[in-house]
């Protein structure tokens, strides 16, 4: 009977559970009467409210501190040419990040190219036919503070197949030349950076300054012809963009901090 009492005890002790009576009334052995057993587990099962509210107020704190997975953006861009290839420190103003919008987490920066205007002309030399694929176009690079660096390669190109020489010379015309002219290519790159100190250099006030230079680009592919190419440059035009990547308080992490906040009151009102 001991022993099975204090089983019932120590039952209640660690859980406090209401347990049935077994008899009203009656010594339950080492002290512990059925009337103080009530109180001991009423006590205990107070307590256990008063951890749970705790336990509650510390994980709703945890979720709290926990950093918001959303990542909002925002972006300033501005457009550049049209400007004949090639060209050299042409610079754009761009926005540095506003600090109140939230925490700065990536920066990137993006050039947009395009090329158009240009001509390029081949020539077969070879004894063979040929397919051949030409392009002219512009590399055009830009370049900011934390070494943000983006290369466009924009491109007109064109493919054609050619007969083998047939005029013994590289003169551009013929059934044995190909020429691209009109049409126009497009090419955008990025770059970005988390680094602290990159984030830190963009934060704050005003703008910081994006420079941008350009140069002509050819591109040739053939199957087994060759010859000589005539470029000719022509114009490209573009945009660059800095994109902000930030974090701030979720609206749910917003409840939730409500929600524990209510608990803390709720708990000191009851120990009030
Ligand atoms: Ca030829
Ligand atoms: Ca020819």
């Amino acid at each position: 009977m001991i022993c099975k009492n204090r089983l019932l005890a120590g039952i209640v002790a660690l859980f406090g559970y209401d347990i049935i009576d077994p008899q009203p009334g009656s010594s339950y052995g080492n002290g512990v009467t059925h009337q103080s057993l009530k109180t001991v587990t009423r006590r205990l099962k107070m307590r256990n409210m008063r951890n749970i509210t705790t336990f509650v107020v510390v994980l709703l704190a945890l979720v709290v501190a926990v950093p918001a997975a959303s990542a909002d953006i925002i972006s300033n861009s501005a457009t550049f040419g049209p400007r004949e290839v090639a060209f050299s420190g042409l610079t754009r103003d761009l926005q540095k990040f506003d600090p109140t919008l939230g925490v700065l987490e990536k920066v990137t920066l993006t050039l947009n190219a395009s090329a158009y205007a240009g001509t390029i002309s081949w020539d077969n030399e070879a004894t063979i036919a040929s397919d051949v694929d030409l392009g002219i176009g512009a590399e055009l690079t830009a370049t900011s503070m934390a070494n943000l660096v983006v290369v466009a390669l924009p491109l007109q190109e064109g493919s054609a197949s050619v007969a083998a020489d047939n005029d013994g010379a590289a003169d551009f015309i013929g059934t044995d030349a190909f020429a691209v002219t009109g049409g126009s290519g497009s090419d955008s790159d990025f770059d970005e950076t988390i680094l602290p100190a990159d984030l830190l250099a963009f934060t704050g006030p005003g703008t910081f300054q994006v420079e941008i230079s350009s140069q002509a680009n050819t591109y040739l592919a053939s199957n087994g012809g060759f010859g000589p190419i005539d470029p000719v440059p022509g114009m490209t035009d573009g945009s660059v963009m800095v994109t902000y990547e930030y974090s701030t308080p979720e609206p749910t992490t917003m409840v939730l901090l409500a929600v524990g906040g209510m608990g803390v009151l709720a708990r000191k009102r009851r120990k009030a």
